[in-house]
C-alpha cells in the first residue's frame, strides 16, 4: 500500500489570536520548502493554495471564525474523500475548528472513530465564559467537544462531536483555571511537560498510538508551534518556556510516521513576523518531513542494537 497523496492547503487566519502575523504562516512554510521536502521523500504532493473564507477580509470575532470553519471543514472533507492526506498550514489555532470538524464528519460517514493528538503548550479548552483573553485560538477544543457558548460557529444541523476521551493533549504547560476544571471533568487525555520530563515522550505516545491502532481509528495531529521550546522556534505569539526539545519533537514525528495512523495534520500558530530569519518555519518543515518518513538511515525500526556491527 503506497502512501496517500499529500494535499497542502494554507489557512491564513489570524482573527483568533490577538497578536497579528499568523496569516503569513502559510507563505513562510512555502518559502521554507514544505512541498519540496515532502516530494523529495517520494510522496505525491499537491499544493492546493490558500483556502478563502466566505466572509469580508475585515470580518472579526465568531462570525469570521465561523466562515473559516465552514470552508476548512468542507475542504478537509473533500480531501479525505479523495483518499488524500490533508495538511493544513496556519494561521492561528482556531483553524482546527474546521479541520477537525471535517475529519469528524468524514470519519462518522465511514464509521471510524476519530482521535486527536494535540501537540501544544496550551489546552485550548476555554469557552467564551472561562477565557481570560477572549481569543478564539484558545477555545477550539471546547467547541469541538460540544461545550456551550459557541452558537453559530458550526453549520446548522447535526454535527459529530469530538469525544474528549479520544483527545490527547501532549506537551501541556500552560492552562487556565476554568479550562483545567473542564479538561479534568471531561476526562481528556493529558501528557503534560511534567510527565515528559519524568518518562520521556516514547512511553506516553506509544500508549496513545496503541489505543488508536486497537480501535482502527483515524488520527488527526494538530501541531501548535508553541509545543516546541521558544529557544528553537521563536516565531510564535504565545511563547511559554520549557517546551519540547528538538530531539523530543523529532522522535515524536518519527514515531507518528512509523505508526502509519496519521490521517490528517494541522501545522499552526507560526508567526513569521516574530521569527528570526526563518528559523521557526525551517524547523517546522523538518518536523513535518520526519512525520512523513524522512530518516537518517534506512533501517528497520525500532533499532535494537545501539551500535550496528559490521
Ligand atoms: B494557542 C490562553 F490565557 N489560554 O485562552 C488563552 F493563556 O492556540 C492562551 O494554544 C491560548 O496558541 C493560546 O488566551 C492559544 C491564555
Ligand atoms: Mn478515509
Ligand atoms: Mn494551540
Ligand atoms: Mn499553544
Amino acid at each position: 500500500m503506497g502512501p496517500a497523496r499529500i494535499e497542502l492547503m494554507g489557512a491564513p487566519i489570524e482573527v483568533g489570536a490577538s497578536e497579528p502575523g499568523a496569516l503569513m504562516g502559510p507563505a513562510a512554510l512555502r518559502t521554507a520548502g514544505l512541498a519540496r521536502a515532502l516530494a523529495d521523500l517520494g510522496h505525491a504532493v499537491g499544493d492546493l493554495g490558500d483556502v478563502v473564507p466566505g466572509c469580508a477580509p475585515d470580518a472579526r470575532g465568531l462570525p469570521a471564525v465561523a466562515a473559516w470553519t465552514r470552508v476548512l471543514s468542507a475542504r478537509v472533507g473533500e480531501s479525505l474523500a479523495r483518499g488524500a492526506l490533508p495538511v493544513v498550514t496556519g494561521g492561528d489555532h482556531s483553524l482546527s475548528l474546521g479541520t477537525v470538524d471535517g475529519a469528524l464528519r468524514h470519519c462518522a460517514g465511514g464509521g471510524r472513530p476519530l482521535y486527536v493528538l494535540w501537540l501544544d503548550a496550551h489546552a485550548d479548552f476555554n469557552t467564551p465564559e472561562t477565557s481570560p483573553s477572549g481569543n478564539i485560538h484558545g477555545m477550539p477544543l471546547a467547541a469541538l467537544c460540544g461545550e456551550p457558548g459557541f452558537d453559530g460557529l458550526f453549520p446548522d444541523g447535526p454535527r459529530p462531536r469530538l469525544d474528549p476521551s479520544r483527545l490527547h493533549l501532549f506537551g501541556l504547560r500552560s492552562i487556565d483555571a476554568g479550562e483545567r476544571a473542564l479538561v479534568t471533568a471531561r476526562r481528556v487525555g493529558v501528557t503534560d511537560m511534567r510527565a515528559i520530563d519524568e518518562f520521556g515522550v516514547v512511553a506516553p505516545l506509544r500508549r496513545v498510538l496503541e489505543r488508536v491502532a486497537a480501535a482502527g481509528g483515524h488520527l488527526h495531529v494538530s501541531l501548535d508551534i508553541d509545543f516546541l521550546d521558544p529557544g528553537i522556534a521563536p516565531g510564535v505569539g504565545t511563547t511559554v518556556p520549557g517546551g519540547a526539545t528538538f530531539r523530543e519533537a523529532h522522535l515524536i514525528m518519527e514515531m507518528l510516521h512509523d505508526s502509519g495512523l496519521v490521517g490528517s495534520l494541522d501545522v499552526v500558530e507560526l508567526n513569521p513576523f516574530l521569527d528570526e530569519r526563518g528559523r521557526s518555519a525551517r524547523v517546522l518543515v523538518e518536523l513535518v518531513a520526519s512525520l512523513f518518513g524522512r530518516r537518517i538511515l534506512d533501517r528497520p525500526t525500532p533499532v535494537i542494537e545501539a551500535v550496528p556491527r559490521d
